[in-house]
């Protein structure tokens, strides 16, 4: 299914009214408080964010799974269904690429469509985490970390092979998660892990080519229960900096303990220039992969404050943007368009926050007035503004109605059938 000019303006139509009168109210408001619109809104459509291609068909539970139907069975279709999100909000202009879940195999024609429904490729992920069919050695017990050399050799080959793949579609990053780490005490030395990973990463990195950056994920648990090789921002970091300038730190929301101050160590990789990526998420618990903003939606307006700030006051480069989510009650692509939405939104929240203000009550101590600053942008309803930037940029008023009243789900049934798989999680 493809979503054309036609589907958008119809969908608009009896939305257009009632959405002028909302966005006008608001942007008078805005302007009176000395903000440009105009610049807010070429600030939300620049702001684009990558889906991963293990987001599009449900996510399962270890406990099970349940599939919607319609589920892209090929990265082509995958490539379409992205295509669908952004005719639908503008906002996602590339897909981040799981190999081995997947390998392109006709490379024309994976660039012909995604060139068809104007996506690009963003970073890819190498896996080192599952045994694949014909392997001929096991990660049971690590990969980049692992003990034996020769199954440190065989994922040190897939990383750069995940590379020699992105180079051909036009991706400029690789995105490493090691799951490696033990499970009971005493299972593995922590400092020969380490220094495997190390050392693993850096035949990685002289395999990278001069304009591609290494982006370093950690997460403090899971699979492995015990711990985590690059279990926290810090050892990410500190890999980040040996390795080169090249590598960077990668966020993901869901990889924290419960209750770290995210928005600290945004502003602290930012400050040293390395905050390379972001995976969205939102979490109760652990690394639960639910709809971004569903659950803590101030942390993320909190995260995105640093963000803003980080881009006028520091020098970090751009970062990757991408979605890391997967979960098994939603359409996944409903969910993915709940997700930009929640994102978009909390830009717009930080972009309006009075930073010259809030510099001057941190100056003066003036505690309440700060939290005032903060929260006066966190409580404005901005979801105008952001619908505008979109309606503006040829998308939908509001995507979630319009990818219900054009029936995509149900197309896709029809196309694909209701026990089409999509490869991932
Ligand atoms: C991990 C991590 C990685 C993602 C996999 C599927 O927890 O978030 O980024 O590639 O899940
Ligand atoms: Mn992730
Ligand atoms: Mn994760």
């Amino acid at each position: 299914m493809r979503i054309t000019t036609d589907h958008i303006q119809s969908t608009n139509k009896p939305r257009e009214v009632s959405h002028a009168r909302e966005f006008n109210f608001l942007a008078e408001n805005l302007e009176k408080k000395g903000l440009d619109v105009e610049q807010l809104i070429k600030k939300l459509q620049y702001f684009q964010i990558a889906i991963p291609s293990w987001a599009l068909g449900t996510g399962g539970t270890r406990f099970g799974r349940f599939s919607g139907g319609g589920e892209p069975a090929t990265l082509i279709q995958k490539i379409q269904d992205i295509g669908i999100l952004h005719a639908l909000n503008r906002s996602s202009n590339s897909v981040s690429l799981h190999i081995p879940w997947d390998i392109p195999q006709d490379y024309d024609a994976i660039l012909q469509t995604a060139a068809e429904v104007e996506i690009g490729f963003d970073a890819v992920n190498s896996n080192t985490f599952q045994d694949q069919a014909d392997q001929s050695l096991s990660y049971k017990f690590g990969s980049l970390a692992n003990y034996d050399q020769n199954i440190r050799a065989l994922a040190i080959e897939h990383n750069k092979e995940v590379i020699r793949i992105g180079e051909k579609l036009g991706s400029k990053a690789l995105t490493v998660w090691l799951a490696d780490g033990s499970s009971f005490p005493g299972q593995h030395s922590f400092r020969k892990a380490l220094q495997s990973t190390y050392e693993s990463l850096q035949e990685i990195y002289k395999e990278l080519p001069s304009d591609w950056k290494m982006l370093v994920e950690y997460k403090p648990y899971e699979p492995y229960f015990y711990s985590t090789v690059i279990q926290d921002w810090g050892t990410s970091f500190l890999l980040a900096n040996k390795l080169g300038e090249k590598a960077y730190t990668l966020v993901d929301l869901g990889h924290h303990l419960p209750n770290t101050n995210i928005e600290q160590i945004v502003a602290t990789l930012m400050t040293e220039g390395k905050l390379g990526g972001f995976h969205f998420n939102d979490s109760k618990y652990g690394d639960d992969d639910l709809t971004v903003g569903s659950i803590k939606p101030y942390q993320l307006f909190l995260i995105f404050n640093e963000l803003v700030a980080g881009f006028e006051e520091t020098s970090n480069p751009a970062p990757a943007w991408m979605i890391d989510a997967s979960h098994n009650l939603k359409d996944p692509l409903e969910d993915l368009l709940q997700s930009i939405e929640a994102i978009k939104l909390a830009y717009a929240q930080a972009l309006i926050v009075d930073q010259n203000a809030l510099h001057a009550v941190q100056a003066s101590h003036d505690v309440t007035l700060a939290q005032e600053i903060l929260q006066d942008a966190f409580r404005t309803d901005l979801r105008p503004l952001v619908r505008e930037a979109i309606r503006q940029s040829g998308g939908a008023i509001s995507a979630i109605h319009s990818y219900r009243e054009l029936k995509v789900r149900e197309t896709l049934i029809k196309e694909r059938g209701k026990d089409s798989k999509a490869s991932g999680l």
